[in-house]
């Protein structure tokens, strides 16, 4: 086990719930960005999934991590989601199928509403089918698909393909912690994200600085 610098990360590997849930209060308290936070939280698990990948942990670490995770999330969201209530723009955004990971998409979800944006959250495992319908429906300027398996590869291309051969105007991003230049360009993706913060910077490309 690789021992981290940062104390909260480290709770997180250790799955010391208390102590992450302290560590989240204190930093909160003392005005550490809400980001930042999450960045630290975000380290945490990189090195549970690598531990779980050696064999160290087992799915059961890796479902604990994720249950610390949520918890946490309760009291990041009041920071996440302090938004005026103005309406900027609609976002669809939903975990591409095959893949059932939420809990970064639903720190995006938070985000982005905190900004100002209007949210169709799809969910997890979502066919590509109906992030088409959904965009079409809701006349969604742009579509985050989240990613956070590499075997969902295929299924992202697929639907970043739907959705420009449907509605060609929509722009998308798509994220999670495998994204980079190369694989936007080869899902023909507009923009990538590998943290909240990434994609609040492709919706104001599309919608619009403040
Ligand atoms: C928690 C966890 C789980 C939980 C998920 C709980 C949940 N509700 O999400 C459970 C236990 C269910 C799970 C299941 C599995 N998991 Co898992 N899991 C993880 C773990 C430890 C953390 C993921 C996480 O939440 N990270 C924290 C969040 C905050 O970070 P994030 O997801 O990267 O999101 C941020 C950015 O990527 C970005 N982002 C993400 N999505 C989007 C979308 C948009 C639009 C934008 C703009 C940005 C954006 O912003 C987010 C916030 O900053 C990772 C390890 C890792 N390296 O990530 C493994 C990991 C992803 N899992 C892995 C595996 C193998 C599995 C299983 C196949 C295990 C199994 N044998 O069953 C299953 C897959 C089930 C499926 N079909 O999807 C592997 C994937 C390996 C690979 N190469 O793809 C990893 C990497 C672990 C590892 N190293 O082996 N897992």
């Amino acid at each position: 086990m690789a021992v981290l610098q940062d104390e909260l990360a480290q709770a997180m590997v250790d799955l010391d719930q208390e102590k992450v849930a302290e560590l989240v209060k204190q930093r909160l308290g003392a005005g550490v960005p809400v980001l930042e936070i999450v960045s630290s939280l975000q380290a945490g698990m990189a090195e549970v999934g690598r531990m779980f990948e050696n064999g160290e942990y087992f799915l059961s670490e890796l479902i604990m991590a994720g249950e610390i995770m949520k918890e946490v999330m309760v009291d990041l969201e009041p920071h996440l989601a302090g938004g005026s209530g103005e309406h900027r723009g609609t976002i669809v955004i939903g975990t591409v199928k095959g893949d059932v990971h939420d809990l970064g998409k639903n720190i995006v979800v938070m985000l982005l509403k905190g900004a100002g944006y209007n949210v169709i959250d799809l969910g997890v495992d979502v066919p590509k089918e109906k992030f088409v319908e959904a965009v079409k429906e809701h006349k969604a300027p742009l579509v985050g698909m989240s990613a956070i398996l590499t075997a969902a590869l295929e299924s992202l291309k697929e639907t970043v393909a739907a959705v420009k051969a449907g509605v060609p105007e929509a722009k998308v991003v798509i994220g999670g912690p495998f994204m980079d230049e190369k694989v936007k360009e080869f899902c023909g993706a507009d923009f990538y994200a590998t943290s909240a913060g990434d994609g609040l910077k492709a919706a104001e490309a599309v919608f619009g600085g403040k």
